[in-house]
């Protein structure tokens, strides 16, 4: 587990200064939630991506609708064997990022899996957005059906979808704007605080910079 601050201490400073907006990613492994996080947190992606051990913990300041907020990302590895700590990341998170992979059908499962725990182990629920990720490889004869899995796994639980592509960028800035909006509307003591009393957060794991995670072969992903 490591915690990953932005390189520039200016804009560091800066954000301490915003409202928080806490985001968990969950989902299966390989699904791109460290993609997602990359994308939007340093425009970049890469494909030779190792699998998360864990957890990690990102900030990034954004602008939305002329209002500026500090958006504070837990981003936790899809293999089982870290399941047990995953509600340490989500149980004071104001929104779930649930991932599934357009191209794998099996990823939903993880979903629905998600959904029954988050449901089960919080006490105010965080708002829950589905994100079908990959979306650069759609292919609508192969894909479709997996589309309209994941939409009715969506309208059961009364959620919003979204779909990215980490690789080209593609809806990912759209998505933490559009999922801060969200926020933004259900204003309250309960989704939002000031990130100074929030930061002091236990246990403290060990501060690394970005672009040093801590990860292991992609082989032992699940
Ligand atoms: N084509 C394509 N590949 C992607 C995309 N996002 C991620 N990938 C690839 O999918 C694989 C898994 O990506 P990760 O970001 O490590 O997935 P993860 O969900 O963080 O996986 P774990 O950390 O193991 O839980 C890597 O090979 C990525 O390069 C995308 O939008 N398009
Ligand atoms: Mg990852």
């Amino acid at each position: 587990m490591s915690f990953q601050f932005l390189e520039n201490s200016s804009e560091e400073a800066d954000i301490y200064e915003q409202t928080v907006i806490k985001i968990v990613m969950l989902g299966q492994c390989g699904t791109g939630k460290t993609s997602i996080v990359n994308r939007f947190v340093k425009d970049q992606f890469d494909p030779e991506i190792k699998t998360t051990v864990g957890a990690n913990f990102f900030l990034r300041s954004i602008n939305v609708d002329g209002l500026n907020f500090c958006i504070r990302l837990w981003d936790t590895s899809g293999q089982e064997r870290f399941n047990s700590l995953t509600p340490l990341y989500y149980r004071n998170s104001n929104i779930a990022i649930l991932v599934y992979d357009i191209k794998d059908i099996t990823s939903l499962e993880k979903v629905k899996y998600w959904i029954k725990e988050i449901h089960n182990n919080v006490k105010i629920m965080p708002f829950i957005v589905i994100v079908g990720n990959k979306m650069d490889q759609y292919d609508e004869k192969v894909d479709l059906k997996t589309l309209n899995l994941a939409k009715s796994v969506t309208e059961q639980i009364g959620a919003d979808i979204m779909h990215t592509s980490a690789k080209t960028g593609e809806g990912i800035t759209e998505m933490f704007e559009n999922i801060t909006r969200k926020v933004i509307k259900n204003r309250s003591k309960n989704v939002m605080q000031k990130v100074d009393s929030d930061i002091t957060e236990k246990p403290m794991p060990e501060i690394k910079k970005v672009g040093k995670t801590e990860t292991e072969k992609k082989t032992k992903c699940c």
